[in-house]
């Protein structure tokens, strides 16, 4: 057992995970104990299971075996591993994208029908009708994308449009042609669209057409997986430029289609005040914490808690009325568009149940730890599973369906609100600390925010007001005190005077730390220069630009600054960096930060150190390919250093 200080940094996770050892709990602390050791051959990624005379495993102390059944080698299995990962990662982010895409289309379709059933014409065409499930809220957004795609906008109604985008879209899943995809050519620069089509080429094998630009978002991860099955291909250089492929694939692709088709259907996230950490749970409400990743449905859940009927079942039930929480990326995603209240981030999905005060768990996809239903169990509170492709043993199913989106949502409620009896108010216990901080940093709010353009980033970067920028990412891991190395990267980042941007779980650890209120530019933990920036702007010296697929909102604000100075991406004094990563996702987002150019520290080594030739080609070749590669540093401290020295070469090379 751990003492509670060891777990994390977080005062409610601290306090929450000592009720849960009081109780007996199980948590993923114990859980990982329980692993301990964990296999060295896997943390070395020399580990292969691709086939069926496996597994096979290769000495790491360089004796025998030096290779598996089939012949390979050391650098061979790690590299099919890792390409394994991307692509696990980039289908993810992808296959959520997807859904968006159809949700408009299918909302779209829905308007066209009713349309001819002869309901209101105008809202219909406006897509602005409460008949459909999903709504069109931002038409500007609509059009402008619609423009960078190429489509003919004159004289086309919004219902017409969204069908087109959303029909764009889906065709960059499937399409089989050799072209780029037709999203990454309507946002990427020219300068770096050249460094994705030489890349390969660079590394010496031409015979990729088109360097390592995706063709197909499904097609690269299907081909990683061709590409790793046994037999096929063993060079480790092929291997990870696929794997800079399909990341790409995600990156320019997948979610960069999630996070546009949603900001057209939801609303483009503006500026915004809100809450973050467990004390935004409320002892007298009924409390429903949506987790996961996808916002077609938390939003409708959201919807559906401010139903009069609803309410006023609460209050009958004895509750003041409904209170939604987030939780992960899909709590990101409501907290950005409508300052929802986040409850917390990775680490903290069993501590919220353990409050004693969560009705219903709502579910989706992704991050969410089967033994959430396991630790409910200890309690009232009812995990909901909703998507038809996750299904927990043991949860409640009311699986989700676009079409009847507002009906399923309600019912979702509605079950939450008919679990508050069962709710025993002697064992709720909700800590009570939250902390406010501003959220909804898109590009679109960043660009309104500045005066419609980035030249005063940019002239700040040019004076060395700021030194530069770093996007920060990724996930908790229980390997890492929860949020320490978040918080410690951020502030020495921003002590050294770099601007951060950031998603997922380190926005959601950065908020919980003041770090996004305007004030948290007067501590010490903030450099002169760029404390004068926050200032002078009015803006907190960190952004939250929202959950994991809007890291593309990073990507897009980095492409704009390169145009703005006619360079590839990589020429910039930008570096990501990943302080906690654990998903298959985190590991597609890096990647895809070092193919577009930045360079990225990772806080976890990945299972990678077994194969010297691939831990050289992503630390130091890939600089030479796509001008980026890995950093990968435990130590917060060090790897802030690290990132600060890139920052400034960076620098130094374009003469500033
Ligand atoms: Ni998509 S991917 S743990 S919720 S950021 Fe959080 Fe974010 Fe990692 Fe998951
Ligand atoms: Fe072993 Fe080769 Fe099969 Fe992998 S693919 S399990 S290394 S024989």
């Amino acid at each position: 057992m751990k003492k509670y200080k060891e777990v994390s940094i977080d005062s409610t996770t601290q306090q929450m995970y000592e009720r849960a050892q009081e109780m007996g709990i199980e948590t993923v602390w114990e859980r990982l104990e329980k692993q301990q050791p964990q296999c060295g051959y896997g943390l070395l990624g020399v580990c292969c299971r691709n086939c069926m005379m496996g597994p096979c495993r290769i000495n790491p102390f360089g004796g025998e075996p030096t290779r598996g059944v089939c012949g390979a080698d050391a650098d061979t299995i790690v590299a099919r591993n890792l390409l394994r990962m991307i692509a696990a990662g980039a289908a993810a982010h992808s296959d959520h994208g997807r859904h968006v895409a159809l949700t408009l289309l299918i909302a779209a379709e829905m308007a066209e029908k009713f349309k001819k059933e002869g309901k209101p014409v105008l809202e219909l065409d406006n897509m602005a009708s409460n008949t459909l499930p999903y709504q069109v809220r931002d038409a500007e957004k609509l059009k402008a994308v619609a423009e960078r795609l190429g489509i003919e906008t004159e004289g086309k109604t919004i219902r017409e449009l969204a069908k087109e985008v959303a029909e764009v879209a889906l065709h960059d899943f499937g399409k089989q042609d050799e072209e780029a995809l037709r999203f990454l050519k309507a946002y990427l620069n020219p300068k770096t669209y050249e460094v994705f089509e030489t890349a390969a080429a660079k590394a010496g094998m031409p015979w990729f057409e088109n360097g390592i630009l995706p063709r197909g978002i499904d097609r690269e991860i299907v081909e990683s997986l061709h590409r790793t099955h046994i037999g096929t291909d063993h060079d480790p250089v092929s291997i990870l430029l696929h794997g800079l492929k399909t990341s790409l694939g995600d990156a320019w692709g997948g979610s960069l289609i999630a996070t546009e088709l949603q900001d057209i259907l939801f609303g483009t996230p503006q500026v915004i005040k809100a809450e973050a950490n467990l004390g935004v749970l409320k002892e007298d409400y009924v409390n429903i914490v949506v987790h996961g990743h996808e916002p077609v449905l938390s939003e409708k859940i959201v919807e559906a808690a401010q139903d009069p009927e609803l309410i006023e079942l609460a209050q009958k039930y004895g509750a003041k009325g409904i209170n939604v929480v987030g939780m992960c990326c899909t709590g990101l995603e409501v907290l950005m568009r409508h300052g929802i209240p986040i409850a917390g981030n990775f680490l903290q999905q069993e501590m919220a149940i353990v409050t004693g005060a969560v009705e219903a768990m709502v579910v989706d996809v992704q991050c969410i730890m089967p033994a959430t239903v396991d630790v409910a169990r200890c309690f009232h509170t009812k995990i909901i599973d909703t998507s038809p492709l996750a299904t927990f043993p043991g949860a409640i199913h009311i699986k989700f369906d676009e079409r009847r989106a507002d009906e399923i949502a309600k019912e979702i409620v509605r079950t939450a609100v008919e679990n508050f009896p069962n709710r025993s108010k002697k064992r709720v216990e909700i800590p009570k600390e939250k902390m406010a901080g501003y959220v909804g940093f898109s590009v679109e709010a960043i660009l309104k925010h500045f005066g419609g353009n980035l030249k005063p980033i940019e002239e700040a970067i040019v004076e060395g007001k700021i030194k530069g920028v770093a996007g920060l990412v990724g996930c908790n891991n229980p390997k890492i005190k929860q949020d320490h190395n978040h918080i410690k990267i951020a502030n020495e980042l921003m002590k050294r005077d770099v601007l951060l941007i950031g998603t997922g779980c380190w926005a959601t650890a950065a908020m919980k730390y003041g770090i996004f209120l305007p004030e948290y530019a007067d501590t010490d933990n903030v450099g002169p220069g760029l404390r004068e920036f926050a200032k002078e702007w009015g803006i907190p010296p960190a952004l939250n630009m929202g959950s994991c697929v809007d890291c593309t909102r990073m990507l897009v604000l980095a492409d704009l600054i390169a145009r703005d100075l006619n360079v590839p991406i990589s020429a910039l004094p930008v570096v990501g960096s990943a302080p906690e990563a654990m998903t298959e996702k985190a590991v597609s987002i890096g990647t895809y930060f070092v193919a577009s150019g930045i360079t990225t520290h990772l806080g976890i080594v990945p299972p990678v150190l077994g194969g010297p030739k691939v831990v050289k080609i992503l630390t130091q070749d890939l600089y030479d390919i796509v001008g980026a590669a890995f950093i990968v540093e435990p130590d917060p401290y060090k790897a802030a250093r690290l990132m600060y020295d890139h920052i400034m070469k960076k620098r130094k090379e374009l003469g500033i």
